[in-house]
């Protein structure tokens, strides 16, 4: 089967597409991201589909805008409405408020509702339905994350016979985590359902596989090449690891412009600490983002010498502030921010500038090209792209990473990367000293360590080695 001749059809829980406001009147536009990057090659060669909610607050005539869309586009789209009681229940519930913390390992932060399992289960259903009235014989079919995992089961029961594939973005915990799950046996057999589930790292695959050895009756395993290999009822399943990456030459390029240098050189002359040091992060409590402010606390009192010098610039991206916890991270990280501020501050110094904002393109590239180093401590996280990013901006191979031990980019980036326990705050503490007092030219080679590894498996490779994985299915 050549994949190159096939039309790809994606189904995530999101479009990537978001509703702007123009003269003549309301638009949808390619949202810009990796994902649709990589994606967008394959998806104009064959005039691909992508089917996904449009998020919350569409306007009335949202289906016009989508007619609109599908005349000018290479691909179509079509989404998928769902009620204000639906996003309560199968997102800000069960996708947010179980799935999201259970498999990033934060077990007493899961919420195991009975009624909102079952919104899920249909939220999959609609979609399995809408894709199964639209795939024609020549397709493959990607379901992307966490959100959709029932998706292949109701696409087979509709006799859908063409190729099914899924990636799972975010990590796959433990057994021993995994199995709280009351519906364990429901998820996996309808992950088994799927020909071909990539996972992050090989770290999640493993865990996958443990899983549906202790959890699925009757499945047995082979391994085939980079694969391992599920079979059950008759039917096998290809398990691998595909570690998802960004287009490093768009952003090492971008960082070279001219409006990023400016943006930097601004930067710079705004702040007084010789050493920035970056974090960066979605508000979310699996960034590890209160850890890193007790961390650099630590450092300070480890090395007062560092006061006055060094600042935490921590931007901290808004998001899910409808859900109660998100809430409750963002008043922790105000009031650490005062502590530790009121504690440190001296005339013309402030140790943590934190701010709740999104970025532009050139300030985000400028945020990564003016820190001396990033700070990223996540307590789990599938990939972290931040990390590839920091390292493809760094042109000039200045900076130094350091990076949390529990993200799927340590994988990669361990041999440039300082590696972290996020919850070891001596450890962390010792790690950014090190990497603020690193020579320059072992800075240097760190650093070129990171970029060649980030160039080499840029995401255009990534969704290669996803879709030579759906040709050997
Ligand atoms: C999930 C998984 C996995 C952030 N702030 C701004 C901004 N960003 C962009 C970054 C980066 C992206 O958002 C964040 O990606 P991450 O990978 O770090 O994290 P999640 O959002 O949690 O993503 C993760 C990923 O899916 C892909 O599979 O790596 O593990 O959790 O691209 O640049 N962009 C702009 N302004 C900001 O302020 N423009």
């Amino acid at each position: 089967m050549n994949v190159r001749h096939k039309r790809l059809v994606v189904i995530s829980n999101r479009l990537p597409v978001s509703i702007r406001d123009e003269e003549g009147g309301q638009t949808l536009q390619t949202a810009s991201g990796g994902l649709v990057t990589a994606l967008a090659p394959i998806m104009n060669r064959n005039h691909g589909h992508w089917i996904g909610w449009l998020g919350q607050n569409q306007p009335d005539h949202v289906d016009r805008l989508v007619q609109d869309f599908n005349k000018q586009g290479s691909y179509t789209i079509q989404q998928i409405p769902l009620s204000n009681e639906e996003i309560e229940k199968y997102y800000l519930g069960f996708t947010n408020g179980c799935i999201w913390p259970l498999f990033h390992d934060l077990l007493p932060m899961a919420t195991f509702n009975q009624d909102e399992w079952d919104a899920y289960v249909r939220i999959n259903e609609r979609f399995g339905e809408a894709a199964a009235k639209q795939v024609e014989k020549n397709d493959f079919i990607w379901v992307h994350d966490y959100h959709l995992m029932m998706v292949a089961q109701v696409l087979r029961k509709k006799k859908v016979r063409q190729p099914l594939a899924y990636f799972h973005h975010i990590p796959f915990p433990s057994p021993d985590i995994f199995r709280r799950m009351p519906w364990r046996e429901e998820i996996l057999n309808a992950l088994l359902s799927f020909d071909l589930v990539g996972f992050q790292s090989l770290r999640d695959r493993r865990n996958f596989i443990a899983s549906v050895r202790e959890m699925v009756r009757g499945a047995y395993f082979t391994r085939k090449r980079r694969h391992t290999l599920v079979h059950l009822h008759g039917r096998s399943v290809r398990v691998g690891n595909y570690p998802i990456s960004i287009d490093f030459e768009e952003f090492d390029e971008a960082a070279r412009s001219q409006e990023v240098r400016l943006e930097m050189a601004a930067m710079k002359a705004a702040f007084s600490a010789e050493t920035l040091i970056l974090g960066l992060d979605r508000l979310d409590y699996t960034k590890g983002i209160p850890e890193r402010f007790l961390a650099f606390e630590r450092l300070l009192e480890l090395h007062p010498e560092l006061i006055g010098k060094v600042s935490l610039l921590q931007v901290v991206v808004p998001s899910r502030i409808g859900v109660q916890m998100y809430r409750d991270l963002k008043e922790e990280l105000d009031s650490l921010t005062g502590r530790i501020n009121g504690r440190f501050s001296e005339y013309g110094y402030v140790p943590i500038y934190y701010y709740f904002k999104h970025l532009s393109r050139a300030e985000l590239l400028a945020h990564y090209r003016a820190c001396n180093v990033a700070l990223i401590t996540p307590l789990r996280d599938g990939m972290n792209l931040v990390a590839k990013e920091y390292a493809a901006s760094h042109v000039d191979l200045d900076g130094s990473l350091i990076l949390s031990e529990f993200t799927g980019s340590a994988e990669q980036l361990e041999r440039g990367a300082f590696i972290v326990n996020p919850y070891d705050l001596e450890g962390v503490a010792d790690a950014v000293y090190r990497a603020i007092t690193l020579p320059e030219k072992e800075q240097h080679k760190r650093m070129r360590s990171m970029r060649s590894q980030v160039r080499q498996n840029d995401v255009h490779r990534w969704v290669g080695w996803f879709t030579d994985g759906i040709e050997a299915t």
